[in-house]
């Protein structure tokens, strides 16, 4: 039933090749609909496999990646307070990725395969981390509004089915949770400083607004996995939900910085107490998806230029691991 696989008697072939019987499928679901959480040794279905393979990975890669318009301030932050408060941030990123890389490991898909996909362009990482920063207020922007909109995606993740990456997320959602105030005190100095600084902040708000809302994914009509993932747990609100409780919480925040947000469109619905807004650029999500948004690759060439330069360490590592293992066999 929940499966991708191909029906025969009873039973459905997976891509691993062994099959899965109408009897596991059942047992499984109904295991989900109890709200158990499946763990690492438990049998699942292959979809269920592939589907928190590709969503954690793609994940583990969004926060490496994500790691870079923000280094890009590391030099020039403003004041030593703020530069030591963006390197930790940058630092969590970095973590949350480690975290995520094990999670999907324990799926039996290695850290190497997960970072090969992402190399070799096969895996995707979130749009949004393909757009520049240009001033500092972009990193004002990146706290409040990305990881606005990411703890808004990842709270609920922290409920989802599979417990090793429901686990990881409790902890990834309190650093979010720290981003997002970061950003939004950089953006509260900037929009009670000089005109400049509140320009500065409204032009960051123009350009990171639309990317943000995007990050929630194609709406619910084009989103190919979320039926199916909603009914195995891992999601628990579609992508068009959690963009509208994205932008219920933040225009607020934004009319509070004095701040307007860049759509003519919005205005209060008081019969249904949310916002409506204007019509999102599903072509320039789909361009920057494809690869061809502003930094796709500036971004990659930057990530393969890094691994590269981390190979002598994996090498270390190695020769460090292969010498304990040989102390322990003689
Ligand atoms: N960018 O059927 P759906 C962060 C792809 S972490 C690129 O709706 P699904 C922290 C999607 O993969 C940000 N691709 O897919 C931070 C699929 O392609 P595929 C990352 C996108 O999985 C802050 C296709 O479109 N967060 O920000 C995007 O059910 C600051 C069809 O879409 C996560 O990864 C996109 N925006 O829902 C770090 C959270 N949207 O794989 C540094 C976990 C969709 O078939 C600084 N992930 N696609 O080739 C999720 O919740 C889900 O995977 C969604 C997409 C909601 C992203």
């Amino acid at each position: 039933m929940y499966t991708q696989g191909l029906d025969q008697k009873g039973q459905t072939a997976n891509n691993r090749g062994t099959t899965e019987s109408q009897e596991q499928l059942a047992a499984f679901q109904r295991r989900i609909d109890a709200e158990e959480k499946i763990e690492a040794k438990d049998w699942m279905p292959e979809g269920y496999r592939r589907t928190l393979v590709r969503q954690i990975s793609q994940h583990a890669h969004s926060e490496i990646i994500g790691m870079q318009p923000e280094g890009n301030w590391l030099t020039r932050a403003p004041t030593l307070k703020r530069k030591a408060i963006l390197l930790a941030k940058v630092q969590d990123e970095a973590g949350h990725g480690l975290y995520l890389y094990s999670a999907g490991e324990t799926l039996g898909t290695s850290r190497d395969q997960m970072v090969g996909d992402l190399l070799s362009g096969k895996a995707k990482y979130s749009s949004i981390f393909n757009y520049p920063t240009l001033t500092w207020a972009d990193i004002g922007a990146i706290g409040w509004l990305v990881d606005g909109a990411a703890i808004m995606n990842q709270i609920p993740l922290c409920r989802c089915s599979y417990g090793p990456y429901a686990r990881a997320m409790v902890r990834v959602c309190k650093e979010e949770s720290f981003h997002q105030r970061q950003g939004f005190d950089i953006m509260l100095a900037l929009s009670r400083g000089t005109a400049a600084q509140q320009a500065m902040a409204q032009d960051a708000l123009n350009r990171w607004w639309w990317p943000s809302i995007m990050m929630f994914g194609p709406n619910d009509s084009n989103s190919r996995h979320s039926a199916q993932s909603m009914a195995w747990k891992i999601k628990r609100f579609s992508n068009d939900e959690l963009r509208q409780k994205f932008i219920d919480v933040t225009v607020p925040q934004a009319e509070f910085l004095g701040l307007k947000v860049p759509d003519d469109d919005l205005e209060f619905d008081k019969l249904t107490g949310h916002y409506r807004f204007g019509e999102i650029d599903w072509q320039e999500l789909s361009d920057v998806i494809a690869g061809n948004g502003p930094c796709n690759r500036q971004r990659m060439a930057r990530r393969r230029q890094a691994h590269d330069d981390g190979a002598w360490v994996r090498k270390a590592a190695q020769a460090y691991a292969d010498k304990q293992a040989a102390k322990k066999a003689a």
